[in-house]
């Protein structure tokens, strides 16, 4: 008998084994943020239908319009891991400070802590363009049973012990990884189960597809220019395709399935880049370094970055490893002729 797809959770118990000494909180976290998937995915998918589409007249830390359902999404991702009892504390996108979360006692004996962009590319909600969640997992640093400090979320990226996005699109997909390599799951929405449909991603070497705001362009270092004039250049196997939807889980997802390189540089108008390190640079760069991809700031990998600040913008090339390594040369070149 063909062997069926394996649900999500099967798949956690399975790889579960392979931490010979897990407590199985892990597998308790990847299962709660399973569950938040589910619920917002709903509402991602009724927002035309019910008043949840549009702003809430609020703005968040970054001077954002907060959308109705990003604060929805937030909301529904903190509760389930409050509800849990998994993690000690949470960062996200849409909260100013961090919150520190206490279990049962008031104690603070779990020893996870995860950063969020609750609803990345929520500008296009209102136009039906897919959006996405993404997560990012710490232990924390300081002592268990202590109430979370900012040095348990200023870690480098290559402290992450689990990182991964959902993408709420024509299919609705979590994407993860633990430190052993990438899986994709597919949601079954009449069954509201998760199914292993893109075993072991990886992102391939080479690529033929750009991804940036090329209306940005007089704003953009010259390294920048250049790589994106190399990109349009007649020559072997360019032109690439310039693909940009506005959603970094979007182009990411895209461009790890078919290859190619995503850029949010600095600019003029963005001096450190708009991405931000710890909720949607790290998080991405552990999941393309597990694919076989790179990200890096146009110098130096994203995840040795030592984070000064929760809500730090670096710029960020994520993608094909040789589309990236050629990126920075092109940084490199034009720094060198400063
Ligand atoms: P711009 C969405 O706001 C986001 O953070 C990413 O998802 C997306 O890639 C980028 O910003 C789009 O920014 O300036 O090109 O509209």
């Amino acid at each position: 008998m063909e062997e069926r797809n394996k649900t999500l959770g099967e798949f956690i118990i399975e790889k579960q084994e392979d931490f010979q000494y897990s407590s199985g909180e892990l597998s308790r976290l990847i299962n709660s943020i399973r569950l938040a998937a589910k619920v917002v995915n709903y509402k991602v998918n009724k927002a035309g239908l019910v008043d949840i589409v549009g702003a809430v007249g609020a703005q968040n830390i970054q001077g954002e319009d907060q959308q109705k359902l990003d604060v929805f999404a937030n909301d529904t991702f903190i509760q389930t891991l409050i509800n849990r009892e998994i993690v000690c504390g949470i960062a996200s996108e849409e909260s100013d400070d961090f919150i520190t979360i206490k279990g049962k006692d008031e104690c603070h004996n779990n020893k996870y802590v995860v950063l969020m962009d609750p609803l990345d590319g929520s500008s296009n909600i209102d136009v039906n363009v897919s959006v996405g969640t993404i997560f990012s997992v710490f232990r924390r640093v300081t002592p268990i049973g202590t109430p979370v400090t900012i040095e348990d979320f200023l870690q480098p990226g290559v402290n992450q012990v689990a990182a991964g996005y959902v993408i709420y699109g024509t299919s609705t997909m979590l994407v993860y990884t633990t430190g052993r390599g990438v899986n994709g799951f597919t949601l079954n929405p009449a069954i509201g189960t998760f199914y292993l449909s893109h075993p072991n991603m990886q992102f391939p070497k080479d690529g033929n597809i750009y991804s940036i705001n090329e209306g940005n362009y007089v704003h953009f270092p010259q390294g920048v220019k250049d790589y994106i004039k190399y990109c349009q250049l007649e020559e072997g196997d360019r032109p690439y395709t310039s693909r940009y939807i506005g959603s970094l889980v979007s182009d990411i997802h895209r461009n790890m399935i078919k290859g190619g390189i995503y850029i949010y540089p600095t600019s003029s108008k963005a001096p450190s880049g708009k991405l931000r390190l710890l909720y949607e640079c790290n998080p991405m760069a552990f999941l393309a370094e597990q694919a076989g991809g790179k990200a890096s700031d146009g110098f130096g990998r994203i995840m040795e970055i030592q984070p000064t600040e929760l809500h730090q913008r670096v710029p960020f090339f994520c993608g094909s490893q040789n589309m990236v390594e050629k990126a920075e040369e092109f940084m490199e070149n034009a720094n060198n002729n400063l």
